[in-house]
């Protein structure tokens, strides 16, 4: 398998083209991009909590400014696209077909990212990635606030146009030879995330265009000053981005069905039960979007709903971490890089399930709602798992797209530092949620244990962004210089133990 940088071509080529693997180079470039912006206003955030007072933004507003596009920007401009790009890449050549199904449609979707992007990044909204009225309609600064609306409806429109994209290609081009439950576990991932985009995008498509004509003051939606209800937008808003927790982290799991079983040169422990929880987290990813609205004054009952509805994932992720573990179970282990991510991955995944089924538990939710409790639970899955996955499936892609090896020894720095700073980072982090440090303040009281914590966690956000800047410099060496790669087994891991349905079509 190459994925062809083929020979260097004039950029303009890979621009115009609509080959998969084109497409995929596009969308991996430009989530990398927004991945070092994105991180960029991390660090700002953490060097401002260093300490009580304004330390380098000088004023909260600006702060505001600067978390909601950063966590616009990782979320919808780096998770998102990242994962496109994997399945660019990977889906037509697992169900063996030329190309996605829609080629045209496919570089239309990427294309629509760059303008949604510089809507993001030229209007620098403020009101935080939840848009939340009744502030977003009444008091955000326009244009900054439109902007931000525009752009997302824009991403939005691209992801469902994937979404489209991938569902077609596995359902209905896939070889006619291979039945859908041979389907390799990184394409079942893209199904089902797809299926959910379909189902959860337009809900929130429909509730931006009303916070738009509540703020041109056509409609009062959720306008409490009109008879809206800013509750009913929570609604709406939770309905789509629970279920998108789902759609991020359901592709970076796909990423280590994919690493796991090759560095363990061993087959998945269990195939079906991979497909299983993927479909069955993306069922129950729907059955708990209240669980972000415990404390806005539901009755018992609808609590209790939410809270089994939502404990309901646990098993489901329960069942991929034990597949991961169990293939991993007396295997010939090799640790390369890409390994090394993975496994860091499931840990923390671990972790961060844990966490989250403290979340859950309706009672103590109220002792951690906006908190930097729930700032560090999510961040452990956005960055431990997600992040992790997908940096470590970089690594593994890498020789295959550009036909060179990158630099093990920094790749693995780049894993210890980055797990060491993420352990720092959130983990204190929620000890600080437990201190009652609310989350989204620009400055703090000068209470002892809020300073050093916060200090311990803007060191591991320092560790991180050095760690990642050996990586860009790894990249970008190695993409050029690097040692050239056996396209065929480029890490020497033997055997295709991973396409069963190869060994029956050799000539394929
Ligand atoms: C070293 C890595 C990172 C650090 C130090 C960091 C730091 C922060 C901080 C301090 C906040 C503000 C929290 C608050 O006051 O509520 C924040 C918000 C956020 N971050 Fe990160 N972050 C990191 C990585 C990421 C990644 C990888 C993602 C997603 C892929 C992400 C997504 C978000 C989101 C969605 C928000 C919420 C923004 C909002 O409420 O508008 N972060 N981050
Ligand atoms: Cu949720």
């Amino acid at each position: 398998m190459v994925l062809e940088l083929q020979k260097p071509r004039p950029i303009w080529q890979i621009m115009f083209s609509t080959h998969h693997t084109d497409v995929g180079l596009l969308y991996l470039i430009t989530s990398l991009g927004f991945l070092f912006l994105g991180g960029a206003l991390a660090l700002a955030i953490r060097a401002e909590l260093f300490l009580p007072g304004a330390q380098i933004i000088g004023d909260a507003m600006t702060f505001n400014r600067i978390f909601t596009v950063h966590g616009t920007t990782l979320i919808f401009l780096f998770i998102i696209p990242f994962a496109s790009s994997v399945g660019n890449y990977y889906v037509p050549i697992m169900v063996r077909y030329k190309d996605m199904a829609y080629p045209k449609l496919n570089a239309i979707a990427f294309w629509m990212i760059p303008p949604g992007g510089a809507l993001i990044w030229l209007g620098f909204a403020d009101f935080t990635w939840y848009a939340t009225p009744p502030y977003s309609i009444i008091s955000a600064p326009g244009p900054a606030a439109d902007m931000w609306i525009f752009g997302l409806k824009i991403l939005g429109i691209s992801s469902v146009l994937g979404a489209i994209n991938f569902i077609v290609t596995i359902l209905k081009c896939k070889h006619p030879d291979m039945s859908i439950g041979q389907v390799p576990l990184l394409a079942w991932s893209f199904l089902s995330s797809s299926l959910i985009i379909l189902v959860a995008i337009p809900t929130f498509a429909a509730a931006l265009l009303m916070l738009l004509t509540d703020r041109l003051g056509v409609s009062g939606f959720f306008n409490p000053a009109m008879g809206g209800d800013p509750i009913a937008y929570a609604h709406l808003f939770w309905f789509t981005f629970h279920p998108e927790v789902y759609v991020l982290v359901i592709p970076a799991i796909g990423m280590m069905y994919e690493i796991i079983p090759r560095f363990s040169r061993k087959p998945i422990y269990s195939y079906n039960s991979g497909v299983f929880a993927f479909v069955l987290l993306s069922i129950v990813g729907f059955s708990s979007w209240a669980h972000h609205m415990y404390a806005t004054g539901m009755s018992f009952t609808e609590k209790t709903v939410f809270m089994v509805g939502t404990l309901a994932a646990v098993p489901a992720s329960a069942m991929h971490v034990f597949n991961f573990v169990a293939t991993m179970w007396n295997a010939r282990i090799k640790f390369l890089t890409p390994m090394m991510w993975s496994v860091g991955g499931i840990a923390l995944f671990f972790s961060a399930g844990a966490g989250g089924v403290a979340n859950a538990a309706m009672p103590l939710d109220f002792t951690t709602h906006d908190t930097y409790w729930v700032v560090g639970h999510f961040h452990l899955f956005v960055m431990g798992t997600i992040a992790f996955g997908s940096i470590g499936f970089l690594y593994y892609m890498f020789p295959y797209v550009t036909g060179r090896m990158y630099n093990e020894t920094m790749g693995k720095i780049h894993f210890i530092m980055s797990f060491v700073g993420t352990v720092l980072v959130f983990f204190t982090q929620h000890v600080l949620g437990l201190y009652g440090m609310p989350r989204r303040i620009f400055d703090y009281p000068p209470i002892p244990e809020w300073i050093a914590m916060n200090q311990i966690a803007t060191v591991g956000a320092m560790i991180i962004g050095v760690s990642m800047a050996i990586f860009l410099a790894n990249m970008i060496y190695s993409s050029g210089k690097g040692k050239p790669a056996n396209t065929e087994d480029p890490f020497g891991v033997g055997g295709k133990y991973y396409y069963p349905f190869e060994a029956k079509n050799p000539s394929h």
